[in-house]
């Protein structure tokens, strides 16, 4: 059980603020309140104690921590805001609006000494933990190819229409910055490697919603070349009738193989040339220490999306609690990382050729 000292308070109260107020209160992280677009709204949403004001929040003494789970052309100012007023940050993805604001965020928590996160929660699915300890011990050998997708369907219709849609609230790089930059987060995740450059094609399918002109794309193809030679190439979409919420992956190595998706994901199969696949199930007695750590309830009772931000938060809090930063949990180096990612995405798309990722 945490620290129960250690308050948080979170800053949005839609689907995500939601799910972040969910997973503390499981991990037993006082939840001091929650600040909404206006006092009535934060009220409204009946998750916790509202604020009257993000600066309110920020002059409360019981509050360490603070979750960013608003729209992204907000993230930059408030992270600032908060590091400032000493709390540890927890922030969503995509960090923020531009790479140099991402730089910005990085060099600011770095030189606090605080604890910094973006939430990369999909990494903690169990079995993706396990396999990221599997690949680094070597398990599939060499990582030569990597394919899969993330597909969603809640704005397939011209009349859905969500913040994420509008570029000067979510970035110039919508279903790419929403989803993409988990799947391509979490592949960087699992193998250790970088991914150096990208082949990107953008497609817009719906050219206004609402009767509001639509700047961004509704999905994306591209090609990945990652460190050490591997390749990749992932189509992210959020127009793929039936598909709620699927991100998958396989990944060839020069031994084995594995592939796993998030609307399945207490199982992981394991290919093999020279003898029969395995079907993994998420039983802690068959998984390693990291799928072990991430698992809350013994195999069989299967783990799902809301069970990832609680195991992303135990690695959080542990730091917080440890009183510096920790290296199991995705910081704002990662989420800057995507940032500049994302930049050569759009230069590729731009331009229609291959675009180097500048570190
Ligand atoms: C909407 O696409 C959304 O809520 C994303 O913003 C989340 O990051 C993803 O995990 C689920 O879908």
């Amino acid at each position: 059980m945490m620290n129960a000292v250690t308050g948080a308070a979170i800053v949005g109260t839609g689907f995500m603020g939601r799910v972040h107020v969910d997973a503390l209160r499981r991990l037993g992280v006082n939840v001091a309140g929650v600040v909404g677009s206006s006092r009535e709204r934060a009220e409204a949403a009946g998750l916790a104690p509202a604020y009257d004001s993000f600066e309110a929040m920020l002059a409360d003494t019981r509050v360490q921590a603070v979750h960013i789970a608003t729209p992204n052309h907000l993230h930059h100012a408030q992270v600032k805001a908060a590091i400032a007023a000493g709390k540890h940050v927890v922030c969503e993805k995509p960090l923020a609006m531009s790479s140099e604001e991402s730089a910005d965020l990085l060099e600011t928590a770095r030189r606090s000494g605080l604890v910094h996160a973006v939430n990369h929660n999909l990494r903690f699915y169990p079995l993706v933990q396990h396999l990221h300890g599997v690949i680094a011990d070597g398990g599939l050998g060499d990582i030569r190819l990597l394919s899969g997708h993330y597909l969603q369907d809640w704005l397939m219709r011209e009349t859905d229409w969500n913040w994420r849609v509008d570029r000067s609230l979510g970035g110039a790089l919508r279903a790419v910055g929403d989803i993409g930059s988990h799947w391509m987060d979490m592949t960087q995740f699992l193998t250790g490697l970088k991914i150096t450059a990208v082949m990107a094609d953008l497609a817009r399918f719906i050219e206004s919603r609402d009767s509001r002109d639509v700047e961004t794309e509704d999905a994306a193809t591209i090609l990945l070349h990652y460190e050490g030679g591997a390749r990749g190439a992932v189509v992210v979409s959020q127009v793929s009738p039936g598909r709620k919420n699927q991100l998958a992956f396989e990944i060839d190595g020069s031994k084995s193989s594995a592939a796993w998706s998030s609307e399945s994901p207490d199982e992981l199969w394991i290919g093999h040339g020279d003898r029969p696949s395995q079907l993994l199930p998420r039983d802690p007695n068959l998984l390693n220490d990291e799928g072990r750590a991430a698992s809350f309830v013994p195999g069989g009772h299967v783990e799902g999306y809301a069970d990832t931000f609680r195991a992303l938060y135990a690695a959080i809090y542990a730091a917080i609690d440890a009183g510096r930063p920790g290296t199991n949990y995705p910081t704002f180096a990662d989420g800057h990382d995507m940032m500049l990612v994302m930049d050569a995405i759009t230069r590729s798309a731009g331009e229609g050729r291959w675009a180097h990722v500048q570190r």
